[in-house]
């Protein structure tokens, strides 16, 4: 089924400049940019963003990692694009993520892992209006 998700390439991946190279995994394997921004997100933005965390140990860190510089948000289409796109990234941890994978390839650590990627489709839903007017989205 053809569904829509949200990505972020995380403050980490932007200031190394591997944007395009991310942006290329999805393009590469049958999903389509319909909509992206760079945007610096404040303080609430991300709390908000990541409410469902609130209560974790690592939630305060987490939002200030989000903070901490330019993100790039975008609207990702195709064929099973959630799950898709949590293939393409790999396991929150990069250290447990597939060889291949974007966390793999370009994340650090299990703060700075590169991207996001909406885990169902109500989340997606969701996390796209969060981010994207509908008139934004092609
Ligand atoms: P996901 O990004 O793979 O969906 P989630 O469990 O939704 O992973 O966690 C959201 C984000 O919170 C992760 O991408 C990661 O940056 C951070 N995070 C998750 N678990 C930990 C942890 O145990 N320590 C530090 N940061 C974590
Ligand atoms: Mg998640």
């Amino acid at each position: 089924m053809k569904e829509q998700t949200l990505s972020i390439i995380k403050p980490d991946a932007v200031r190394k400049n591997v944007t395009g190279k991310i942006i290329d995994r999805f393009e590469s394997n049958g999903l389509r940019v319909a909509a992206s921004k760079k945007i610096h997100l404040s303080e609430c933005e991300a709390k908000a963003f990541y409410q469902v965390h609130a209560s974790r140990p690592f939630f305060k860190d987490l939002v200030q990692f989000m903070v901490s510089g330019p993100v790039v948000v975008m609207v990702l289409e195709g064929e099973n694009a959630v799950l898709k796109n949590r293939d393409l990234m790999g396991a929150t941890n990069p250290k447990e993520a597939k060889a291949g994978t974007i966390r793999a390839d370009f994340a650090e650590s299990i703060d700075a892992n590169a991207v996001h990627g909406s885990d169902s489709l109500e989340n997606a839903k969701n996390e796209i209006e969060f981010f994207f007017a509908k008139k934004e989205i092609f």
